[in-house]
Parts: C-alpha cells; structure tokens; sequence
C-alpha cells in the first residue's frame, strides 16, 4: 500500500508525482509495513519508499546547488546542518558545491512557495529541492527529524546513521506561524531567546513576537530616551533585577532568528501596560508625576497621556529606533488591556500610533481591541479571545476593514496557561489547557463567519508573570508549542488529535537529546 496521502493542494499532488516517478518509488505489497516517520509538523504529502534506507557514513558531505544570487544563503543552510552532524557523528562531513551526498538544491520550482520543498531519501542519496533558501531551510528541519534523535547530540555518537527512504512534497498552510515571549514581566537573556529560537525553528515557525515593553520593564534601547531602559528595566516581576537588549543585543537576537528563518516581530505595548515608560519619563504623564516602577502582576492601571503632543513625538522616537532595527515589515503597537484609557481617547490614540508606524514603512499588528480603530492597509491584528463575542466582533470588524488575523485564541494557544491544576507555574484566567486542547482547533473555523481568506496563521505566545527562567518557559512550551506549530503548518486533513499524539510521543527522545525541560503529559507514550 502506498503511504501517499491525498494531496491538499492539485498542484503539489502533481508535483508529487512527477516527483515520486522514479523506479525507487514503486513499493511492493510485501514492504507495505514500513510505518511513516514522525514528523511535525505533518508535511502535506509523504511516501514512504520500502526497501530504500540512506546511511549516513564518514564520507558524506553537503552539497549545495545554487544560482549564484542564493548560494551564499543555501550555503549557510548548508553549514549549519553540516555542523551540527559532525558533532554528533564525528565525521568530517564538508559543504561542498554541486554533489555530495546530502544534496541542496535551490533549482526547485517556485510553485511550492518560498517555503516549500521536496525532500528525497534513497539508498544513495538524501536530496532536498526547493526555490529558495528558506525551502531548504525548512527542509533541513524535516531531515533532523528523520535522522536518529541522537543526530541532535552535541558531542560524537555510535552510528549506524540510517534513514529509512521517503519522498515528501511540502509547503505550509499558513505564512504567519508564530510564538511570542514576553521580556518584559521576566527578562530573557540573549543567550536564553537563542534557545527558544532554536526549538521554534525546529517545528518550521517562522515569527518570534516579543513583548519588549510592560508596565513591569522597557526591554529595548532606545537611544533618544535612554531611561526607559536604564530605569525602566531595571527591575521585573517580583523585584528581581530586569535588563534589557542594548542595540547590539538586539541585532545579534535578530540575526540569530534570521539565520533560523524566523523574522522578529517586536511590540512596544501602548497606551496601556506603560508603567515602566511612565516611571522613567515624569513628562509623559498627564499630571506630570512619574510612578513608582511597577512589580506586581496586575493589568489595566496604566496609560499614556492621549491628549499630550509629547506622546506622540515620544512613539515617533520610539517606533523610529524600533523599526530601524527590524528587517522585517511588521511592528506591533499592542492596544489590549488598556482599561484606564476612555475608548474615544483609546481610538485617538490607535489610530495616530498606527500612522506613526506606517510612516516608518512597517505594517501595524495589535491585539483584536484595535479591531474597531481605522486600521492601515496591510494591518495585523491578534485575536487574543476565548470564544466570547466581544473578541470574535473586534475580529470580524478588522478583517471586514480588509485587516488581516492571526489567532492566538487564549483558551488554546496561550503557553502561559496551566496544562492542569497542579501545574507548578502558570496562568489559567483562560481555563486549563491541556495538550490536546491546545492542538484540538482549526484556525479557519475557530470564529464563525470570519473568511478564511482573513486569517494570516496562528501564534502561541508565552506571558512570563511566573516564568522566571528559560527552564519553566521550555516547560509551558512543550509540547504544547509543536501543535500549534503543526496547526500553522499543516493541511486543515492532516489534523488528528489521535494520530498527532502517536507523532508527538516521538519527540520526547528528541528534546531528552537536547535537555529540553519538557511536560512529560502523562496522556503522551512518550518513546
Ligand atoms: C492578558 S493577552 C494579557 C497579558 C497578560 C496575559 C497573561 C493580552 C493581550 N494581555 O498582559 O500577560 O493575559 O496570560
């Protein structure tokens, strides 16, 4: 029987086949039990090619096939693959340009999408094509997950090094697939936000949103109001010391998710969830007094002075030095929560925040309240709700603008909610969220009478109020983050709790590898 899975999409179905139609793919009945591997996300469609295994041995090498304008590109893809095996194998395994053992090519048809690819593995040789570098990217990360888990080590392993044979074609669902973490109620090392990069990657997300400033600490340097950070950040939740990401620090964290394919999405939080700006600039105020630094947990009590000019020359600084910093196009201005701002002064407020951002050629993202603001051309907006009609209205109303939405449903892909009550950390204002509830939705149906054409993809963020190090983050974030992971990525078919769960128990091996203080679920037969 032939695992291959009746394709989304016509077109990958034809590419798929024109792809699989070599003699390797004809499977005899007799090998029908190879089981296909676990992947996650599941790719669109896979084959599992019987009787055909890939051994990886001391003289393979990456090769890398490229038009010169995405060599280097393809070969940074390359490198890091290349060395993360010769940790593990202990092989010289070099890059090497037009052959190789492992191939990478960049000669794949654009009809996959930037992000899509095809992926080979047969007795002699491991191919993955695509048209961009990022395909080859999020090929890579498939591999990974069909090499043995002891292929993430970081030091020499025995082999044998095998690979059982498959073609797989795959594109994703969705351009928007997110994770957020929030730096300002804990701060986050560069160091620590390299770690979540690096297992977010792995689950092909493409967006890291950071919440970078909260009534508890402003967590980015910005040069023209230097307090906001020196004094601003310099505390978090429960009186610990802060800290923030000077602009080197900042680059180096953007670099570093660039070179993983994901782009930073960075969120100044306004009008409200503004304390630690107001604590640092007493003029920003409307009665000119600066708070005290903030250090508890509440939300709502903050915001900044609507009715001042100083406010928005303030944003026009503030969003200037942000998106200087930003290669990517989008800069959320948040707008949840801001209960202290009166709703006509709250709209005032979007909306000259949101022209502040578009005039420095960023695209505007914010929480669903700004639903009911003028939102610009190209506007994002983040449904945070939790089935409630207020939240699926300022949805609706923002993608009738022609705003599109990203689903962050708080009853569902909120990381910082309890899986349980005996969670040791976490929220659960939005209910408990179990692993199956936090895979169990279909972004495109979750708010009735929304377009599926409206939805951009989904995010789960991570609010840090109980999480004070990188340890308790890992903890919410597996293996909750991979089924949203596979929500963003995967076809609307592919999405079976049963059958998920059987693919998840087989990262557990993967994340021991990698020392990944994951939530061992009890209903998952981790292996
Ligand atoms: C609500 S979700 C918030 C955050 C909190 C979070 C805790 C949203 C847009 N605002 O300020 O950190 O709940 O779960």
């Amino acid at each position: 029987m032939k695992r291959l899975l009746r394709p989304r999409r016509p077109l990958i179905g034809l590419l798929t086949a024109a792809f699989l139609a070599s003699p390797l793919s004809v499977v005899s009945t007799a090998e029908a039990a190879t089981p296909a591997p676990a992947l996650i996300p599941k790719p669109v469609s896979q084959q599992v090619l019987s009787g055909e295994t890939f051994t990886l041995g001391s003289s393979a090498a990456v090769g890398v096939i490229a038009s010169p304008a995405k060599r280097a590109a393809a070969t940074k893809v390359a490198e890091q693959l290349a060395a993360q095996l010769r940790r593990s194998t202990g092989y010289a395994v070099p890059v090497v340009p037009d052959a190789g053992t492992i191939r990478l090519s960049t000669n794949g048809t654009s009809s996959l999408g930037a992000e899509g690819y095809q992926l080979r593995v047969d007795r002699t040789a491991v191919t993955i094509t695509a048209a961009t570098p990022e395909g080859l990217f999020r090929g890579v990360t498939t591999l990974r997950q069909l090499l043995p888990a002891k292929a993430d080590s970081a030091a020499p392993q025995a082999g044998p090094w095998k690979i059982a044979g498959i073609a797989i074609a795959d594109s994703p669902r969705f351009a928007y697939r997110g994770t957020m973490l929030d730096v300002s109620r804990h701060f986050f090392s560069v160091a620590e936000v390299k770690r979540y990069i690096d297992l977010a990657s792995r689950y092909k997300l493409n967006k890291l949103h950071l919440h970078l400033a909260d009534d508890q600490g402003w967590r980015i340097q910005v040069d023209s109001w230097p307090r906001l950070t020196t004094y601003g950040g310099s505390l978090e939740v429960g009186g610990t010391p802060g800290g923030y990401y000077t602009k080197a620090d900042f680059a180096e964290i953007v670099r570093y998710a660039g070179e993983r394919y994901l782009t930073v999405i960075p969120e100044i939080d306004t009008p409200g969830h503004t304390n630690a700006a107001l604590a640092s600039y007493a003029e920003l105020n409307c009665n000119g007094v600066a708070p005290p630094l903030y250090t508890g947990t509440n939300v709502g009590f903050s915001s900044l002075c609507v009715g001042k000019e100083l406010t928005y020359s303030f944003l026009d600084d503030v969003f200037g030095e942000v998106s200087a910093q930003t290669p990517g196009d989008i800069v959320h201005l948040g707008g949840d929560e801001a209960h202290s701002t009166p709703h006509a002064d709250y709209v005032t407020f979007v909306n000259k925040a949101s022209t502040i951002v578009t005039g420095h050629g960023k695209r505007v993202m914010g929480w669903h309240e700004i639903g009911d603001t003028a939102l610009p051309a190209g506007s994002v907006v983040q449904y945070w709700g939790t089935d409630d009609t207020k939240s699926r209205d300022l949805a609706r109303q923002a993608a009738t603008k022609g705003a599109k939405v990203v689903m962050s449903p708080a009853n569902r892909a909120y990381l910082d909610m309890k899986y349980n009550k005996d969670t040791p950390y976490g929220l659960s204002w939005a209910g408990l969220v179990n692993v199956e509830k936090a895979y169990s939705w279909n972004p495109t149906t979750l708010i009735p009478n929304l377009p599926e054409s409206a939805v951009a993809g989904v995010e789960a963020p991570l609010w840090s109020e109980t999480l004070d190090d990188i340890d308790k983050v890992e903890f919410m974030a597996f293996p909750r983050l991979p089924g949203i992971a596979e929500l963003g990525w995967s076809p609307a078919s592919a999405l079976n709790w049963t059958a998920y769960k059987d693919r998840l128990a087989g990262q557990g091996s993967r994340w021991d590898v990698l020392s990944v203080n994951f939530y061992r679920a009890p209903e998952i037969a981790w292996r």
